[in-house]
């Protein structure tokens, strides 16, 4: 079922991994001549433009951007308790992992009476975004509110478009979460909108501030994608998410049951969701295709899960050894990363690059999806060289505080001078020297 690349006995160099690598081509430049208008819209006539493009895509119009408090209220008291428990537990972990990556502040004595601090401040007011078209998630209304959260952010609003079946509220089980978590905004808004009225703020149908944000975070489609590509700057983000990915580095050691399911879970997302096996064992790979085949026929959603097993962007990759494999891994970059071989732990503690990393046979993607702690808003695309998954440190800014004495300052002048001078800025040499003439 996977398409098959044979790197036996090649050491292929990087360049010439990425070329050979399956990865869905999301080519977001292509759609912003769509969006540009949108968020131009937007921020010429604000709310208005909204509900217009909103009633053009969703195919409803809210009646106000804000989501009522009543109806946050309403929808947590009826959800079902079992998701209102599984939501629990998840908020619980999730607080739990996120409270220990909070930094702390450093103060570095330079010189006597000369110190640097670096002061960490959260953001004053961010926009959470949900996702609510092909899926409703309120699994990631979880992972971008806590970190927010234990960051100290003091305004969040989350945001997650209209559904033409309930009256243009967001979901319920969005506006459940958002509600569980004590967050009081919600707006209505999907897409480019969000981005857009996120970025510029506005004012509501009743007459009420939208304030604008200081930062957006969470996935969206690639038209939502597009917006925080032409607003970045104006507003902070966090990554341009992309179809989902699993990476699967195995052994013979693997059980191709497992690693069926684990590849299937992840295909489930999208049709352009890439599911990615790198194996030593070629049994394995014979064996998790046949599992395929068995598996994918009995899920929901198999025509999608199909499709993005057959992609391009997904495939089997067959390598000589772990230590082959783990380079193919780093080249590839995965938002997720299953490690199932023999010493699963010390293979994966040598992974340079992943958006996330699940170790050993008791792992599965779909626990850090829900219930692990960890975060699940992650790179995509590759993005996982240069980036990190969604965090506390996202809504925090280093702030550096320099404080040097009279004394600690008279001491380095000459230093500051030369520099200066070396660069031809004389004037900032004199900025320092004009406190100690005369
Ligand atoms: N695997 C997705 C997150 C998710 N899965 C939400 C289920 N619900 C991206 O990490
Ligand atoms: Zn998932």
């Amino acid at each position: 079922m996977l398409n098959r690349i044979d790197l036996r006995g090649r050491v292929p160099s990087a360049a010439e991994l990425r070329a050979a690598l399956p990865r869905a081509e999301v080519d977001v430049d292509a759609v912003l001549h769509h969006v540009r208008p949108i968020v131009e819209d937007v921020r010429a006539r604000g709310v208005e433009a909204v509900l217009e493009h909103t009633e053009r895509f969703d195919g409803v119009r809210p009646a106000t951007v804000r989501v009522p408090a009543a109806e946050l209220e309403r929808a947590l008291a009826e959800l079902d308790p079992t998701v209102r428990a599984a939501l629990e537990e998840s908020v619980e972990r999730a607080r739990r992992v996120h409270a220990d990556q909070r930094r702390v502040d450093t103060t570095t004595q330079v010189v006597p009476g000369g110190t640097v601090t670096e002061r960490w401040v959260p953001v004053a007011r961010v926009g959470l975004y949900a996702p609510g078209g092909l899926a409703v998630y309120p699994s990631t209304v979880v992972m971008n509110v806590v970190p927010a959260q234990i960051a100290g952010v003091e305004s969040l609003v989350v945001c997650s478009p209209p559904q033409a079946g309930f009256g243009g509220l967001p979901h319920p089980t969005i506006l459940a979460a958002a509600a569980l978590l004590g967050v009081t905004e919600v707006w209505s808004v999907g897409g480019p909108m969000a981005v857009a009225l996120l970025a510029y703020g506005g004012t509501d149908t009743d007459g009420s501030p939208l304030e604008p944000a200081d930062v957006v975070t969470g996935p969206g489609n690639i038209y939502l994608t597009a917006a925080k590509r032409l607003l970045r700057g104006l507003i902070g983000i966090d990554s341009e998410a992309g179809p989902t990915e699993i990476a699967i580095l195995a052994d013979g050691t693997a059980d191709p049951v497992h690693v069926a399911a684990d590849l299937i879970s992840q295909a489930e997302h999208d049709p352009l969701a890439a599911s990615v096996l790198v194996t030593t064992s070629e049994e394995l790979a014979d064996a998790v295709d046949a599992e395929l085949g068995r598996q994918v026929a009995a899920t929901k959603h198999h025509e999608r899960i199909g499709t993005a097993l057959r992609g391009r962007q997904s495939g089997t990759v067959l390598v000589s050894t772990v230590d082959d494999g783990l380079r193919v891994v780093d080249v590839y970059a995965a938002e997720h990363l299953e490690v199932q071989t023999a010493d699963a732990r010390e293979v994966a503690a040598r992974v340079r690059a992943a958006g996330a990393v699940f170790v050993g046979p008791h792992s599965p993607v779909s626990l850090g999806d829900y219930c692990a702690g960890s975060n699940h808003v992650l790179p995509t695309g590759g993005c996982a060289r240069h980036s990190s998954g969604l965090s506390v440190q996202t809504f925090l800014r280093g702030i550096h505080v320099v404080d040097y004495s009279e004394e600690a300052l008279r001491e380095v002048a000459p230093h500051v001078v030369a520099l200066a001078e070396a660069e031809d800025l004389p004037a900032h040499g004199q900025a320092v020297t004009a406190r100690f003439r005369g």
